[in-house]
């Protein structure tokens, strides 16, 4: 109820940091993509195989003067997995500890979503994916969240050999779809979901232009084979990016949803990275995953902060120069000095520069080593960072589970009416 929201509201309120004013308004009125790279782990980049690099294009985009690249950026969520990652990115909000929040709580909670924010200063909202509208509940969500536009499978051509696995594949979608963002009228946030790379990692004989690795394990050894179809098509979306003009008037940022392969795989993950053996830090410490944000002009670079998805709004809303000041979002600016740099796992787990916690046990980041015993300032170091992260956790369900954004509204905010959206291809 309108009490639990004025706990969430002084705890949001205390924590506020100011955004990095070296960036606010850095990419101002410019277009906005997000592409969606889907299952993709940190631990890609720059990977070698079969006599060469798994994901060149991404690794040139992580490597380029023009790239914001963080290194430490890590995936958190849970059995939502793209649901979550979508719910954080567009939210600043977790994902549930069990199920997937946009399914359960999509359709009729208030949210005040990236859609909405940028909606209400102008941009046109686009989000495209090659699977069915209806999968995680995002033709409903969406519309809570305030997308103009939904372009799902039905607005691209059907043909069968076009699909593999959850949809359609990254390159016919990629393609299909930029002749949708053409039309758009600017400035528009676009978001674009991949899918290929996703488990069990199928891919058609044809587009298989990298060995499998030979793990043994059937489900990990085709994941160099999409992830280098996904790179591919990553490259040709820059390639039109390019031909357009449309990189000179955007911003585009990727990121990896959540992990690749599960640590149901230890032993294949410790061969294909060279280790002896594989344990719950070093599974931790692998929920890394791409963030990078890419403008022609850019003060980029590699920035080591300790962040997550729940950061990735208060960043981009500081770059595009939104006011951000009121709002109920659980991140803080990954550009910002003095930021905490503890990032929280859906199950309570965290890693941290110094210290990582894995169900109850802690360890050293730097060396892996489990903390025998702590001294007293460390001691109450690490209870500290446990508290934030089971209070955020317990806050932000708080927020879902209780719907308690239907008692607060940020300054100048108006409220999402769900049904002035309509995703039909028809529609007027
Ligand atoms: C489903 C696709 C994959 O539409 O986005 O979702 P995931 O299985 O990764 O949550
Ligand atoms: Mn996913």
């Amino acid at each position: 109820d309108s009490s639990d929201m004025n706990t969430v509201k002084n705890y949001i309120n205390n924590n506020r940091l100011p955004s990095n004013v070296q960036y606010t308004g850095v990419a101002k009125g410019k277009n906005v993509f997000i592409i969606h790279l889907e299952s993709f782990q940190q631990f890609l980049i720059d990977f070698k195989w079969d006599n060469q690099e798994v994901t060149p294009n991404i690794n040139k985009l992580y490597h380029s003067k023009s790239t914001l690249s963080f290194d430490n950026f890590f995936n958190q969520v849970g059995q939502g997995k793209t649901a979550d990652a979508e719910l954080m990115l567009e939210n600043s909000l977790f994902g549930l500890p069990e199920g997937a929040a946009m399914v359960t709580d999509g359709t009729s909670n208030t949210f005040q979503a990236a859609p909405a924010i940028l909606g209400q200063r102008g941009y046109t909202t686009a989000s495209f994916h090659g699977d069915v509208p209806s999968f995680w509940n995002r033709d409903n969500t969406y519309k809570s969240w305030g997308y103009d536009y939904f372009f799902s499978s039905k607005y691209y051509k059907d043909k069968k050999d076009y699909n593999i696995g959850y949809g359609m594949k990254d390159k016919i979608f990629l393609r299909d779809a930029a002749n949708y963002v053409q039309q758009l009228p600017q400035p528009f946030y676009a978001k674009l979901i991949t899918v290929t790379n996703h488990y069990p990692y199928l891919l058609d004989k044809k587009n298989q232009t990298i060995q499998k690795t030979n793990t043994g394990d059937s489900t990990v050894d085709g994941y160099v084979q999409t992830a280098h179809y996904l790179d591919q098509a990553v490259g040709e979306f820059m390639d039109w990016l390019q031909a357009t003009g449309l990189d000179k008037k955007s911003v585009v940022i990727f990121y990896g949803d959540h992990y690749g392969i599960s640590a149901n795989h230890k032993k294949a993950v410790a061969k294909l990275l060279n280790k002896k053996d594989f344990d719950n830090f070093d599974n931790a410490q692998f929920q890394r995953v791409p963030f990078m944000i890419h403008m022609n002009g850019l003060q980029g670079g590699i920035n080591h902060t300790y962040g997550g998805e729940i950061d990735v709004l208060p960043t981009i809303l500081n770059l595009l120069g939104v006011k951000n000041d009121d709002t109920i979002q659980f991140g803080t600016d990954l550009l910002a000095p003095k930021r905490s740099e503890v990032v929280a796992f859906r199950n309570g787990d965290f890693v941290a520069p110094d210290f990582t916690k894995v169900n109850g046990t802690y360890y050293y980041t730097k060396t892996g080593e489990t903390v025998g015993s702590l001294t007293p300032e460390q001691q109450q170091k690490v209870e500290q960072m446990s508290n934030r992260v089971d209070t955020e956790l317990s806050l932000s369900d708080k927020v879902i589970t209780g719907d308690l954004l239907r008692f607060y509204k940020p300054k100048g905010f108006q409220k999402v009416v769900k049904k002035d959206y309509s995703y039909n291809k028809n529609k007027s």
